[in-house]
């Protein structure tokens, strides 16, 4: 009694889950909200420009920036050669828009930058004949004051204009140098014309002018171990004079490559010791020869750090939308592409605890059913699914394209029970005879892993080293040298379903210092696969092969031993020597 009210319990559950999980996703659909994940740990901004000069991506990227970011800053109106181009005519046109834009958006806007070597106008530092005071060996008294004079002025007349509108200043930008015998960048215009205190006059200016503005001071590679370190002496000392500073502003123009978790990590502890609140004000992550998915992976890191340090991190902003209107030009760094759809590096932040594909998948869809024109039949998130619930005909449907990592299994009973066919990305996908079969099926993330680590081995020459190729080092090998062809077998034990296998080859190897291609890679290779070890089928093959990381994705296949089978061992006739560092095989279990 008790157990089958139970079942009917469960059967209630599962029927809702089919029918709640069973909606085709429409082609358009919503991206999830940056601005809304990070709610509760800092703000998330974009640069936009609205100078007359520059594409105008407050506008052409509009709706992304109303649905994704909470903060703007102008990427160039409100540097001083655009709000002061002559003295004491002041230009608040464009930058207004931008203010008006955040106000209906419900945005904040963070003010950059008052006082900087870069774009600001000449006549700021030239004396009342004409001539360049920062040029003068010797400068005097008199035309010393009038440059502090002008910047008073225009941190004023800035300030004043926006008011608490614009919540936080980068009071001054870029002052520190890459000159390691100084800490202040001796050839800027305001040194060499007021002497390094002009960052604290600017500061107690602004201070002064509204003193509910938070003040920072902004650089680039502010996280480098050559830099960081004379940017905090220079804090220090504004800190010890008593200097009103509020927050570091850390640019973030950075690649995939570098600079590396704990050097940023280091840095955000040396800011915060002083006390100081830190932005993240202008993050770029160029690709730098790697992938887009590479990429991803970078950017999830790195805003898993951020979040880590959310009690001092209060600001995050990338420094512009999506990559057509990116300063760094072909790096495509930002989150957004060139026809301004997400990237992976988007997916990567929506969560950075999975995969940017998981993300992705469970928005926008893990699976789509076309039919044989290759036209969208419908489009299902990860979940359980009664077939007859589909609001789609699985008849018509001729092929299947499953994002990354997800495998989808029909299911012969309705509760996912009963024989089972899986399915990864194929054009051979046959609806019609599922229909007659099946009743339901599951759309899941698998974890593949590599399942021959560590398994037994049989190989036909040197079997007693060939346990190295799958004992999970990268340092030792299965180095056969004979006649080919060669080839090891795995017992995977059980059964699997496999989706890709991974060779690691001569060129991996510590002595040849881990080169990406070399001809005495293994060049002609196999992957075959087998139910009983007798009988052998080809899965994948390899021709002309010369990269020393061969990484394969495969059709989904069962099996329950797998062989890699060498033909020709080296693209040199002459050198019959295989290096196998490591073959692994990915794949989940049948059951
Ligand atoms: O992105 C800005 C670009 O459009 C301008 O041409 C350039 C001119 O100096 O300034 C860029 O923004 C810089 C920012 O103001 C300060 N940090 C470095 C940024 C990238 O160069």
């Amino acid at each position: 009694m008790k157990k089958q009210r139970i079942i009917s319990i469960i059967s209630i559950l599962v029927a809702f889950v089919l029918i709640s999980s069973s909606t085709a996703l429409a082609d358009s659909y919503m991206l999830p909200s940056l601005s809304e994940i990070y709610k509760d740990h800092f703000h998330i901004g974009t640069a936009v420009s609205v100078a007359s000069w520059a594409p105008k991506t407050l506008f052409s990227h509009g709706d992304i920036i109303k649905r994704q970011f909470n903060s703007l800053t102008a990427e160039n109106a409100m540097k001083p050669d655009y709000l002061q181009p002559r003295p004491g005519v002041f230009n608040f046109r464009e930058p207004g828009n931008l203010i008006r834009f955040a106000e209906d958006n419900d945005m904040v806007v963070r003010g950059h930058t008052l006082v900087w070597h870069g774009q600001t106008p000449d006549w700021f530092f030239r004396d009342k004949s004409g001539n360049r005071i920062d040029e003068k060996a010797v400068v005097t008294e008199e035309d010393r004051q009038l440059v502090i004079d002008r910047m008073e002025a225009h941190i004023e007349g800035v300030m004043t204009h926006f008011g608490d509108i614009v919540y936080c200043w980068d009071v001054v930008n870029e002052a520190v140098t890459d000159d390691a015998a100084h800490i202040h960048r001796q050839d800027s215009p305001w040194v060499r014309s007021v002497g390094e205190d002009f960052i604290k006059i600017a500061f107690r200016k602004a201070h002064e002018v509204n003193p509910n503005a938070k003040l920072f001071y902004n650089d680039y590679n502010a996280v480098a171990p050559y830099k960081r370190g004379r940017i905090v002496s220079m804090l220090k000392d504004m800190i010890n004079d008593g200097v009103p500073i509020h927050g570091m502003g850390i640019q973030g123009h950075w690649s995939v490559n570098g600079p590396s978790i704990s050097e940023i990590e280091d840095a955000l502890k040396m800011y915060a010791d002083l006390g100081l609140e830190i932005h993240i004000t202008e993050l770029d992550v160029g690709l730098d020869g790697a992938t887009e998915e590479q990429q991803a992976e970078r950017y999830r890191e790195i805003f898993q750090l951020f979040k880590k340090y959310d009690h001092v991190i209060t600001s995050v902003t990338l420094w512009g939308v999506a990559d057509d209107a990116s300063w760094r030009g072909d790096e495509d760094p930002l989150l957004f592409n060139r026809n301004h759809e997400p990237k992976p590096a988007f997916w990567a932040i929506v969560d950075t605890d999975k995969p940017w594909y998981v993300n992705k998948a469970e928005c926008n869809g893990a699976v789509m059913f076309k039919n044989n024109a290759g036209e969208n039949l419908g489009t299902l998130v990860p979940g359980e699914y009664a077939l007859d619930s589909l609001d789609f005909k699985l008849e018509e449907a001729a092929g299947l394209e499953v994002i990354k990592g997800h495998l989808v299994t029909f299911y012969e009973l309705e509760d996912l029970q009963g024989d089972a066919w899986h399915f990864i990305s194929t054009d051979e996908f046959n609806g019609a005879d599922l229909a007659n079969k099946a009743k339901s099926f599951t759309i899941q993330y698998v974890d593949a892993a590599n399942i021959a680590l560590n398994k037994s081995v049989e190989a036909n020459v040197r079997q007693d080293r060939a346990h190295r190729a799958v004992d999970g080092d990268n340092v030792s090998s299965w180095s056969p040298s004979d006649e080919p062809p060669y080839w090891v077998t795995v017992d995977l034990e059980e059964p699997y379903l496999l989706n890709r296998w991974v060779v690691k080859l001569q060129g991996t190897g510590p002595l040849a210092g881990g080169i990406a291609e070399s001809p005495l890679n293994a060049a002609d290779f196999k992957l075959m696969i087998s139910e009983d070890g007798v009988n052998w089928l080809d899965a994948d093959t390899v021709e002309g092969n010369t990269a020393s990381v061969c990484d394969r994705d495969l059709n989904l296949v069962t099996a329950r031993y797998v062989r890699l089978y060498v033909t020709r061992p080296t693209s040199l006739d002459i050198n019959k020597n295989l290096v196998v560092y490591e073959f692994e095989v990915y794949g989940m279990p049948l059951e």
